[in-house]
């Protein structure tokens, strides 16, 4: 068999062996997928600093990309096997094992993970290699006729076949070959297909009656978003609001077996199931969510109305001892926040949210509970799929972030994002309508937000409605624009009167900060 025909193999045996893995993770639990189970370990292993790059690089498609990489990876080892598979066929099959090993340790070796979580990678193994086999035997044996390992095999085929065909193109066909790999891309195809399906259907929402909030909030007003399309919409659709989480799959948490524990450093450990929580009088918030990874001008941010219950009112229920400085919250797959607990019980409308924008939380943004808390950045606040809530201290226990050197007390920065026009924009001469949205939470709101132009003075937008200072402020800012390259920057001066700050700061480790200021040309 030649060389592109043998990497070929070893690259379908792989992907049949994926496929079959990925389905036997679909109808055992998603996250044990091999190359999710990879793909996971990458981020937890990526440094900050990188991570950050791919963030600012990639946005939300840093994900398609890390599963893409990791994928070129193992294709690139998969040819490998098929090559040394045609010398000796166990140094293939070893590649396999080595293959399979690292997502098997992974899968096994989360916090959460039983022993079971190593079959969809020994599926992997088992399937992969049988398939590798399979085309090494439907191979014609060109290679193996130079190769004086297998002297009788060639004895054989000539005595079957009188040697009627060519030295080394008996027995197998390379049409046999071809057949044999077009089956295993088929299986392979069908496989991974149904992996797909499984998952996609375990994962469909199951529909929960969610009880109304105590004293219902009123409509939203109606947003800028109306009379300027461009501009963020006021509240964000759930399908369009950004998510960040350290997953490439969603968990699939079952409702009915959820429970909250809150544990620790209290008078009594508490669990809550969900039932329990719908029980309780729950209140609807108008917050604005932010990543500590947005950078100024970014995406990461969103407004959003949550419902669900104030989370003093289950603090209260255990009672929080003397000696806790933080809650370090677990979700589903043993993922850690910490959450300064003199913060997050400071009066603020802490949440655990059970529903948003008038709809059960999407998976995506942690069904079915999850922590919301205003004016502290996601990462140390925002706990998706949460199951438990531990009073410990920073002393005692460090959460993921924070063992990756992010800060422990990260308030959200005040900012204002310039929505229209795109940066680099072509504009006509005339009227343009400039603009975004602000947000300046636990600083007195958003007072003003102001425009400049080309470096001159600050002038004021006009703001849309006010929803509270925890939620952000659309505004706009009508600006005759004269024909030539110009330079449009915002800032938000908050309740208190100070202005945003001009000193850039990265995200890494407490947000970003600075002016946003882009370029568009009139002409
Ligand atoms: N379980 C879990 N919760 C999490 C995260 C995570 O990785 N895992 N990411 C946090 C971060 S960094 C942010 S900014 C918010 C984002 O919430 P969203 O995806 O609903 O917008 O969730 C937070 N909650
Ligand atoms: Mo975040």
């Amino acid at each position: 068999m030649n060389r592109l025909l043998a990497a070929l193999s070893g690259i379908l045996a792989t992907l049949a062996g994926v496929a079959a893995g990925h389905l036997a993770a679909a109808l055992l639990d998603p996250a044990t997928s091999p190359v999710l189970a990879v793909g996971s370990q990458v981020i937890d292993l990526t440094p900050t600093p990188v991570k950050e790059w791919a963030i600012s690089q990639f946005g939300t498609r840093d994900k398609p990309i890390l599963i893409g990489s990791v994928l070129v990876g193992v294709v690139l080892l998969a040819a490998v096997a098929g090559l040394l598979a045609r010398r000796r066929f166990a140094y293939g099959a070893g590649v396999f094992v080595l293959l399979v090993a690292v997502p098997a340790v992974v899968a096994v070796t989360r916090p959460t993970a039983g022993v079971s979580a190593v079959v969809p990678s020994l599926v992997a193994l088992v399937v992969g290699v049988a398939a590798l086999a399979w085309l090494v035997r439907s191979a014609p044996s060109s290679a193996s006729a130079s190769s004086p390992q297998r002297p009788r095999q060639v004895r054989s085929d000539d005595e079957s076949l009188g040697g009627a065909s060519a030295a080394g193109g008996s027995g197998p066909s390379r049409r046999g070959l071809l057949v044999a790999m077009g089956v295993v891309a088929g299986a392979a195809a069908v496989l991974g297909g149904a992996g797909r399906w499984v998952a996609s259907y375990r994962s469909r929402a199951v529909d929960i009656d969610l009880p109304a909030a105590a004293k219902p909030l009123p409509p939203l007003p109606d947003g800028l978003e109306k009379r300027f399309p461009d501009i963020t919409p006021l509240q964000v659709p759930n399908r369009d609001f950004y998510r960040v989480d350290t997953r490439l799959d969603v968990p699939i948490v079952d409702v009915d077996s959820w429970t909250l524990t809150i544990d620790g450093d209290v008078d009594e450990e508490v669990t809550f199931t969900f039932d329990d929580i719908l029980a309780m009088d729950l209140v609807e918030k108008d917050i604005t969510l932010t990543c500590v990874s947005n950078s100024v001008g970014g995406e990461f941010v969103g407004g959003a109305r949550w419902l669900g219950v104030p989370l003093n009112d289950l603090l209260d229920r255990a009672g929080v001892g003397t000696r806790a400085d933080q809650i370090l919250s677990t979700d589903v797959d043993g993922m850690t926040i910490s959450t300064p607990l003199a913060l997050a019980t400071d009066g603020r409308d802490a949440l655990l949210a059970v529903g948003m924008n008038g709809e059960q939380l999407p998976r995506e943004h942690g069904f079915p509970a999850r922590m919301v808390i205003p004016g502290l950045y996601g990462f140390i606040s925002a706990t998706k799929w949460v199951t438990r809530m531990t009073l410990t201290t920073y002393d005692e226990e460090q959460a993921y972030w924070t063992e990756r050197d992010w800060a422990t007390d990260a308030p959200i920065k005040p900012s204002s994002r310039i929505d229209t026009p795109r940066a680099l924009a072509g504009l006509d001469p005339g009227e343009v309508v400039v603009g975004g949205v602000a947000w300046a939470q636990q600083n007195g709101g958003v007072g003003t937000v102001q425009v400049r132009i080309d470096g001159g003075a600050w002038q004021d937008a006009e703001l849309g409605p006010d929803v509270g200072n925890d939620y952000w402020r659309q505004w706009f800012y009508r600006w005759d624009a004269k024909p030539g390259q110009h330079r449009i920057a915002s800032r938000v001066v908050d309740g208190d009167g100070d202005a945003q700050t001009a000193v850039r700061a990265n995200p890494f480790p407490e947000g970003s900060s600075g002016i946003q200021e882009l370029i568009v040309t009139v002409g």
